[in-house]
């Protein structure tokens, strides 16, 4: 069984990490394709950082601060603070000692000539992850925020980068608009089309709808991908009444002008019958009132429990989505 993942990073990956002990039992031979947001990637003193990829990278391979969702397991800043007494660097976002390891090997092989999609394989062939994680793109394409409001240096109107509105300023700004920068060279990275083409599902995590899904679905030939492959596409409600559990999707979605709720992302993607996305949407247990509503779109959809926990409630969850397709 072939199974293609759509991920941003903490939403994604714990999603994942759950599909692939999920799929250990049920289908050992299964083989998973995680194609990666790199929509929040940045240069930060010379050194490439790919949040979302890392991210998953360190969950499925046994890395990562469970605590913080991102970042190293174990984790310390000395250098970080040797590079601030220079007075580089940025004091609201910081790179761990272990962390830097991974953005200086990613960074030199880069600067060899290696494609984003080459040196992913490469780190990967130490965190060993389980699965074939993909960048969307090899080519380098940048979410920023137009914010509304003055803000330090900035000016109302302004596009900053989107770690920075989000890290720096929680979200607190308010934006206009996501505007991904260099989407216009880009183009999917090789693997990307064919594993939503010949996979047998396609599964959309409960990563963020705006600037992760929807960033990866604004790469040239995605969406229509989606669109066209004879695989189900399912969805999982990052959305649980009415909130968003962790991260910035509420700011997000009000952008879009899309109604923060498990309903309303999934009228979002849409149902495929009518041009949209989704084949199947799992909402939480809490918002099971939405199902008649999703029916009605022609979205079959179930209420079932969506916090991950820990691995077996994101196991559990991956199962669900799995079997909402097969019944
Ligand atoms: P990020 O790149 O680290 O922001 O991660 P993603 O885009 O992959 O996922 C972030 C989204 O995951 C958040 O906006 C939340 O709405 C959602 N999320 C986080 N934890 C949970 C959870 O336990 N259950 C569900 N259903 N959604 C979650
Ligand atoms: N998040 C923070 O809140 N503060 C940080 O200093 C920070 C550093 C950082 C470094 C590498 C990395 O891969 C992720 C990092 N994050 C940090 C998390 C992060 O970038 C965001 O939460 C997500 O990208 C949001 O989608
Ligand atoms: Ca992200």
């Amino acid at each position: 069984q072939k199974v293609t993942v759509l991920a941003g990073g903490v939403g994604g990956a714990r999603f994942t990490r759950g599909l692939l002990h999920q799929l250990e039992h049920a289908h050992p031979s299964a083989d998973v394709t995680v194609i990666v947001n790199t929509g929040d990637d940045l240069w930060l003193n010379g050194l490439r950082v790919c949040p979302d990829l890392d991210t998953v990278m360190y969950t499925l391979g046994g890395g990562i601060n469970e605590e913080w969702g991102w970042g190293r397991a174990g984790e310390s800043r000395r250098t970080s603070e040797e590079i601030a007494a220079y007075g580089r660097g940025w004091s609201w976002f910081t790179l761990g000692d272990l962390d830097l390891a991974t953005h200086i090997v990613r960074t030199d092989l880069l600067r060899g000539g290696a494609t984003l999609s080459q040196a992913t394989a490469f780190l990967c062939e130490r965190w060993q992850p389980g699965a074939r994680l993909l960048p969307m793109s090899d080519q380098p394409v940048e979410t920023h925020v137009r914010i509304g409001a003055d803000a330090d240096e900035h000016r109302a109107g302004d596009l900053v980068h989107f770690e920075e509105w989000w890290v720096r300023y929680r979200a607190h700004i308010p934006v206009t608009e996501f505007v991904q920068v260099g989407l216009g060279a880009a183009t999917a990275a090789p693997g990307v089309l064919e594993a939503i083409g010949e996979a047998d599902v396609v599964l959309l995590p409960p990563s963020n709808p705006v600037v992760s899904v929807g960033t990866i679905l604004a790469v040239p030939g995605i969406r229509d991908a989606l669109r066209s492959t004879a695989a189900p596409v399912v969805g999982v409600s990052p959305i649980i009444g009415g909130s968003a559990v962790r991260g910035m999707a509420d700011e997000c979605l009000r952008t879009i002008g899309v109604e923060t709720s498990a309903l309303g992302v999934g009228l979002h993607y849409g149902s495929r019958r009518s041009g949209g996305l989704l084949d199947g949407w799992l909402v939480d247990e809490a918002d099971a009132a939405s199902l008649p509503a999703l029916a009605a779109a022609g979205i079959r959809s179930a209420a079932v429990p969506l916090w991950m926990r820990d691995v077996p409630s994101a196991a559990a969850i991956a199962r669900e989505a799995l079997t909402l397709v097969e019944r």
